[in-house]
């Protein structure tokens, strides 16, 4: 079977782990990279050996033979990159957040839906082997009818010298980082019927929030605190980028930390699980964990690209928690909770 063909839209600081990931994954092969300062792919087409580079996304759509495209670009670009393939009647797997606005998720969502074409979301955090793993154990239904849960990613870690867009973003942390715990959340714990949100800024020269503590209230009757954080402060506990989870059960619980052990504990006392997560040699070893996930998230969404397998973060479903986000958002304006 000759290789699914596919552009590289985008050629910032996580367009180089995708590329990697890909390298990763049989049956992908990057053809063509684009980016606004041409500059900047050219160099990913030298490491990554992509044979066409162009600075004009509708040019590169128009010229190259594809199978589908890889969105990596900022936000604010999603839904006008996403239309032009699908214009091109391309499946599109999209970088998080998928847009900045609902409305505009939604307007993207129902076209591909129109068209039946294929609208993923690379949402890697749940791919996270800590994060698979704990919800292997919640599934053995050893602790009982979960009731409480925090989730928390919570750094002193300088973020912002690999990605300063961030600090220019009007809605920066639930929109960066709280798309992808939310999603954990859900994951997790199944939907949330509310969520009640406190926001803050630490740093005085970023726009938006680097400061967020959410509370929600999931259909299954458990709240689930999600607190995050980059304040450049310092933690005696400093993990980043890991998400430390306690979970409360009616017959136990179950702690994720930061050494990568699973504590689960019932009234027959304590077992550790070690899900350390696996070392690729391209990752960059201060996002080690999050890195590593890339690679088992592009093979489902690859794999639903080919037919083989269901896609978990689809655009519809995406959509579930981009709406978390922006009731998030609404609540830390109004102070009241929202429904989700
Ligand atoms: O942009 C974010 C992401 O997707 O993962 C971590 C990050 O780089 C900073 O929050």
């Amino acid at each position: 079977m000759s290789d699914y063909r596919f552009a590289i839209l985008g050629a910032g600081f996580w367009t180089k782990f995708q590329l990697s990931g890909w390298k990763e994954i049989p049956g992908a092969r990057c053809v063509a990279i684009y980016n606004r300062t041409v500059a900047k792919a050219e160099a990913y087409s030298r490491e990554f050996g992509i044979p066409a580079v162009y600075s004009d996304a509708s040019a590169l759509l128009r010229n190259e033979k594809l199978d589908f495209v890889d969105i990596v670009t900022g936000p604010e670009t999603h839904e006008e990159l996403a239309m032009l393939a699908l214009q091109a009647g391309l499946p599109v797997i999209c970088q998080k957040p998928l847009t900045l606005t609902l409305q505009s998720a939604e307007t993207m969502v129902r076209a591909f839906q129109e068209r039946s074409v294929q609208l993923l979301v690379n949402e890697n955090w749940r791919w996270q082997r800590p994060i698979r793993a704990v919800k292997q154990i919640l599934e053995t239904g050893d602790i009982g009818r979960v009731f409480r849960a925090r989730v928390e990613m919570i750094s002193g870690f300088a973020v912002f010298g690999n990605q300063p867009a961030l600090k220019a973003m009007p809605q920066f942390l639930l929109m960066d980082l709280g798309t992808h715990i939310f999603d954990v959340c859900r994951f997790l714990f199944g939907e949330a019927t509310s969520v009640y949100c406190k926001n803050t800024k630490v740093h005085a020269d970023n726009i938006g929030e680097d400061v967020a503590t959410a509370m929600l209230q999931m259909h299954s009757g458990a709240t689930v605190v999600a607190s995050m954080a980059y304040a450049e402060n310092f933690l005696e506990d400093e993990c980043f980028p890991q998400t430390k989870i306690f979970i409360e059960g009616e017959a136990g619980s179950v702690e994720l930390k930061s050494s990568y052990r699973i504590h689960c504990t019932t009234r027959n006392g304590t077992r550790v699980v070690l899900a350390q997560p696996p070392h690729f040699a391209w990752a960059a070893p201060a996002y080690d964990v999050v890195h590593a996930s890339i690679v088992p998230c592009q093979r489902n969404l690859f794999r639903s690209l080919q037919g083989l397998e269901v896609a978990e973060t689809t655009g519809i479903d995406n959509l579930q928690t981009l709406r978390l986000v922006h009731a998030a958002y609404q609540s830390a304006t109004s102070g009241q909770a929202v429904s989700a």
